[in-house]
């Protein structure tokens, strides 16, 4: 007997998800999903990465959270476009609730979409909110054996951060194993070391995001 509620959930989230990214592309934007556990560091990420991405480059961020709007009050002190999506307790973002934060975010004032996914290192993987490319992160205060315990987190992402890393003296985090095991996931991982308090390592990631960007479409403007 066929159980037809999950599969649809699915299907949905991929045909809004589709919608998406055809909208991105319309308006020349690129979207990056930012992913991991609660607390891997996601929000001082963005609060390091975001000043440094320069004054010409638009970026406009949704911020995916069960409850408050603490994370977006961190993005906005910065300046940046903002808008907090709420799950009212469930553990993902979906396509569908991106496509609303959408209608108060719009894209023609933006080259960069940022999205900070639900703190959680499992299902947040399984769904695709039509972005172009995914950053999944790593702490070193979670441990080391989490690329291989949560291996959707990392498999399928475009980089992986290790974050926190001005921790790992205080940790037991074994940097070698955390890297071999990302790449028996991804051979060809490329993986950033970042300290976001100390700003170590956001410059890369930075130039990383970038080379990154879809290029702007003519608009005509400055046709004769
Ligand atoms: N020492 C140190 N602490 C960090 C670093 N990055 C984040 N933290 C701390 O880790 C805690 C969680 O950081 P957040 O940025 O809120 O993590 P998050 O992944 O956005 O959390 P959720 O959105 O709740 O999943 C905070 O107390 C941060 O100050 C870092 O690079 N070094
Ligand atoms: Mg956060
Ligand atoms: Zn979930």
């Amino acid at each position: 007997m066929k159980i037809p509620v999950l599969r649809n959930v699915f299907e949905k989230n991929e045909y809004a998800a589709a919608h998406n990214r055809t909208y991105f592309d319309e308006q020349s934007v690129t979207c990056i999903n930012i992913l991991g556990g609660a607390g891997a560091g996601k929000t001082a990420l963005l609060e390091a990465l975001l000043p440094r991405l320069g004054p010409e480059l638009r970026v406009g961020v949704l911020e995916g959270d069960l409850a408050t709007t603490k994370d977006a009050a961190r993005i906005a002190a910065l300046g940046v476009p903002v808008v907090q999506l709420l799950t009212d307790g469930g553990c993902h973002l979906t396509a569908t609730l991106v496509k609303h934060g959408l209608e108060r975010l719009p894209l023609k004032d933006l080259d960069l979409l940022i999205v900070e996914n639900v703190g959680n290192p499992i299902c947040p993987a399984n769904f695709d909110l039509g972005e172009h490319l995914r950053i999944s992160l790593l702490s070193v205060t979670e441990g080391d054996d989490k690329p291989a315990k949560y291996p959707l987190l990392f498999k399928d992402s475009s980089i992986v951060v290790i974050s926190k890393c001005d921790l790992l003296e205080h940790t037991d985090f074994d940097m070698e194993s955390a890297k071999r095991d990302i790449r028996r996931l991804s051979p060809q991982m490329e993986i950033f070391e970042t300290a976001a308090r100390a700003g170590s390592g956001i410059d890369r990631l930075g130039d990383w995001v970038a080379s990154k960007l879809v290029p702007q479409r003519d608009d005509g403007d400055n046709a004769s």
